[in-house]
């Protein structure tokens, strides 16, 4: 394969979550979180993009951009609004919209749990209930059995390492706690959810890879940092790569770059590109990411989410044209890496930030909900239909 090119099957698609765009998911734990003055939540997720009812649309556009592929979530809480009791409606809901993908020629990729739980899950301990993986393995076995047949590619837990930081570690998702020993009670429940997911998927019909999406970055240790920095890898990353032996692919979700020093996160450095997140602008992080999830867990790779939130789509570009360009020298140094989703097809819910932080390829109007492309949709389809980048964007260095 030559450099800058893409096999025939590579996967160039866009990715979403059903909490931040379908709307009104009022059944959530993150529902009740956004309408929680202490929260912190800037907005209410409130109609998101209405893709509930508009989501042929979202597929004509990811179809119509020269994209092969689209990952979406089902959302348990609609699918199970009250402990054992399934909603057809609901399941038939994703079973048309994955039927619609292969119409429009996209293979459809599957999140099973995506940031939320349903209220009822939450008021009973959510992921520190003992009951955690049975009831994710119940509704995934439920979920298997209405779309198993259609699903090209599963993804379990959506980074159950964010989850687990955020919620437990840093209380900034719900439930809001900071409490290491909980924090680590959480982690081990994500990996045993995930292994019951794993089995639920493999007992249904169909048969495709499945595989977690872990959220990764380009770590590094300052001086003094060294202890801190091997504690974060260990436990947002390592501990997890271990864990999915036996699966399918490993998904690398990834933004930017960390620094630790002796007192844990430091600051980026003075002058840095930052994007609208205050990340480092950091493109190279995929393929930084790849390359360590190939060699620490041996699986082929899945980018299952990259991106950068920016009102100058020129920096989107320029993002995507430098991450796309790091996957193809993985491929060309023999890494298995079989798709790049970009995160995210329309400027939607970014949870505690609501919607100031624009991450789409697609712009939403908040009120009409009406979809415009903007041009990096654009250079994303180019490249994904000839599949060969072209010229480096944005070499020039900027003010
Ligand atoms: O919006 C989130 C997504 O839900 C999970 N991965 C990171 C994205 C950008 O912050």
């Amino acid at each position: 394969m030559a450099t800058g090119t893409f096999p025939d099957n590579f996967l160039f698609g866009a990715a979403t979550a059903a909490h931040q765009i379908e709307g009104s998911n009022t059944n959530s734990d993150w529902w009740a979180f956004e309408h929680t003055a202490s929260s912190g939540c800037r907005d209410s997720s409130g109609d998101a993009c209405d893709s509930w009812h508009r989501w042929d649309e979202d597929l004509a556009l990811v179809q119509s951009l020269g994209l092969n592929s689209y990952r979406f979530s089902v959302e348990w809480a609609r699918v199970e609004p009250a402990p054992g009791e399934f909603s057809p409606v609901a399941l038939d809901h994703y079973r048309r919209i994955v039927q619609r993908c292969h119409d429009r020629g996209l293979v459809p990729v599957v999140t099973l749990h995506h940031f939320t739980l349903p209220t009822w899950m939450a008021e009973r301990g959510g992921f520190e209930s003992p009951e955690i993986a049975a009831r994710l393995g119940a509704y995934t076995e439920r979920v298997a059995g209405a779309i198993g047949d259609g699903i090209g590619l599963a993804c379990t837990i959506n980074e159950p390492n964010i989850v687990a930081l955020m919620g437990y570690l840093l209380g900034v998702f719900p439930p809001a706690v900071r409490d290491r020993k909980r924090f680590e009670v959480v982690s081990d429940a994500m990996r045993s959810s995930h292994r019951a997911m794993v089995e639920a998927l493999r007992a249904g019909p169909g048969r495709y890879p499945v595989g977690l999406t872990l959220s990764m970055a380009e770590m590094e240790a300052i001086e003094g940092g060294e202890a801190q920095y091997a504690q974060a890898l260990e436990h947002l990353e390592d501990a997890y790569l271990r864990a999915v032996g036996g699966d399918d692919f490993i998904g690398v979700q990834c933004y930017t770059r960390l620094r630790f020093g002796p007192d844990g996160p430091v600051d980026i450095p003075e002058g840095a590109r930052r994007t609208l997140m205050g990340y480092e602008f950091r493109p190279e992080v995929v393929e930084h990411t790849v390359r360590r999830a190939a060699a620490v867990c041996g699986l082929p790779v899945v980018v299952t989410e990259t991106g950068i939130s920016a009102d100058d789509d020129a920096e989107r570009i320029e993002f995507i044209d430098t991450a796309l360009r790091g996957v193809a020298a993985c491929i060309a140094d023999g890494i298995d890496v079989r798709g790049f989703y970009y995160w995210t097809l329309l400027d939607n819910f970014e949870w505690v930030l609501g919607y100031s932080q624009p991450f789409g390829i697609v712009a939403c109007d908040r009120a009409t909900f009406e979809r415009m492309p903007k041009p990096s949709a654009t250079h994303l389809g180019r490249i994904a239909r000839s599949r060969e980048l072209g010229s480096p964007v944005g070499a020039e260095p900027r003010q």
